[in-house]
């Protein structure tokens, strides 16, 4: 929720990156740069993103606009041919339109609730000079990515494949700061709270928690540079949860509050929203303390992988055609992208590029060599470490999570 910390008089100031440019309530979309309409994918079915305006936020590089209150934009496939997303390009997610722009100056995050023994703050400068940096590359995923390439339907934000970035983090360990807390041994949940807030208050307020055990993960941290940056402002300025491996949803923006919980968090955004049925997916990773007989909250991104290029569904006779991608997981690491001419019927293996870190987006590549005149449909399949592999078919789920079916694409050899 707004907090006190944030100094609204600040509206004219972007902290992040040094930006020229309003805030987000400010700007009306009078500034929002318009401009062509991205190229036409042949892999989405009608209606989704192929009408879509490419339109810059402040500090932003135009994205696929899906909705301005709150800001839902997505990354452009093209976008997606560096393994490391730009910042400026980076999607941006918000489940709350009142989104104000944090002073760093001023910030303070308060660290404390009944699990913690010694509660206390701290601000933007303890944050990054009294614990010990750590950086890691991780995907940031929304639960929903390529919601609109569900079948049948399903209402939501009709996300095609952009609604994820993947970006080198730095921050500190979530474990020192609960170190610091003291945490009780009866916490069951650590719970984050973020700047934004309703704008209306019929959206109850946005606060998501994780189970201990992911929270006192070494790699679960509280980031304050992105990229060798400071966080953009629409990415969460001044400070995010990274939980590696996990959908966006548990990545708080704008953290004020950590909250050790002795109690599991009963809101909307836990007991009704992000919650996936009941083994349907074959997650690895549980969070107890929420689970019901039917369903559970959703844990850790599936494998998948994406077909980055060609971007267009033409390409010319005669030429060397090269099929380029990424694949990731929730970091078990990509074992082994392959690649079906046939339908499925049979696979090869497409050349991995360099790891980033397990929880990377992967490149990889096949050639195609000089293809036949004709139609051709490419598939892509990614297998992790564990043995998980992409479906052929997402699973069917009635907020449609976890869109991770093969990548398909097809090619017309003219
Ligand atoms: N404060 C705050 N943090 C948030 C959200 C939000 O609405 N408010 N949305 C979450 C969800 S669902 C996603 S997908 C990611 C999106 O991160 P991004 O906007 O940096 O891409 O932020 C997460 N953290
Ligand atoms: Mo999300």
């Amino acid at each position: 929720m707004p907090s006190a910390e944030i100094d609204r008089r600040q509206l004219l100031r972007l902290s992040a990156g040094g930006a020229a440019a309003m805030p987000f309530l400010a700007s009306a979309g009078a500034s929002a740069l318009a401009s062509q309409a991205p190229p036409l994918d042949p892999r989405l079915p009608a209606g989704v993103a192929t009408e879509a305006l490419l339109e810059a936020l402040p500090g932003k590089a135009p994205l696929i606009k899906l909705a301005y209150r709150p800001p839902n934009y997505e990354a452009p496939l093209s976008v997606f041919k560096d393994t490391i997303t730009p910042n400026d390009q980076f999607f941006v997610r918000y489940h709350l339109s009142d989104i104000p722009n944090v002073n760093a100056a001023t910030w303070r995050l308060a660290v404390g609730g009944e699990g913690a023994s010694t509660p206390f703050e701290l601000g933007f400068e303890d944050l990054k000079m009294k614990y010990e940096p750590v950086e890691l590359v991780a995907v940031c995923q929304c639960s929903g990515n390529r919601r609109g390439l569900a079948e049948p339907h399903v209402a939501g934000v009709q996300w095609a494949v952009g609604a994820m970035g993947n970006a080198r983090w730095k921050g500190a360990r979530l474990k020192d700061i609960l170190d610091k807390a003291g945490l009780k041994s009866e916490a069951i949940e650590i719970a984050f709270d973020g700047a934004d807030g309703p704008a209306l208050d019929t959206t109850p307020d946005f606060v998501k928690s994780l189970p201990v055990w992911k929270a006192l993960d070494p790699d679960t941290i509280v980031a304050y540079e992105m990229n060798g940056e400071p966080l953009p402002h629409f990415n969460g300025f001044p400070a995010r949860l990274i939980a590696p491996g996990w959908t966006a949803t548990y990545w708080m923006k704008h953290l004020t509050r950590i909250e050790a919980r002795t109690k599991p968090l009963d809101n909307f955004w836990m007991k009704t929203a992000y919650r996936v049925p009941a083994r349907l997916f074959p997650s690895t990773q549980r969070f107890v303390s929420q689970e019901s007989p039917a369903t559970t909250p959703i844990t850790e991104i599936m494998v998948n992988s994406l077909i980055t290029s060609p971007i267009g569904a033409e390409v010319k006779v005669g030429e060397m055609l090269t099929i380029e991608g990424i694949a990731w997981d929730a970091g078990f690491g990509i074992a082994a992208v392959e690649i079906s001419q046939d339908g499925g019927k049979s696979w090869t293996s497409a050349e991995l590029g360099p790891e980033l870190g397990r929880y990377s987006f992967r490149s990889w590549q096949f050639s195609l060599g000089r293809p036949a005149k004709g139609n051709l449909e490419v598939l892509a399949k990614a297998t992790n470490a564990i043995g998980q592999s992409q479906p052929m078919k997402a699973l069917p789920n009635p907020a449609g999570y976890h869109h991770n079916a093969v990548a398909r694409l097809a090619i017309t050899v003219a």
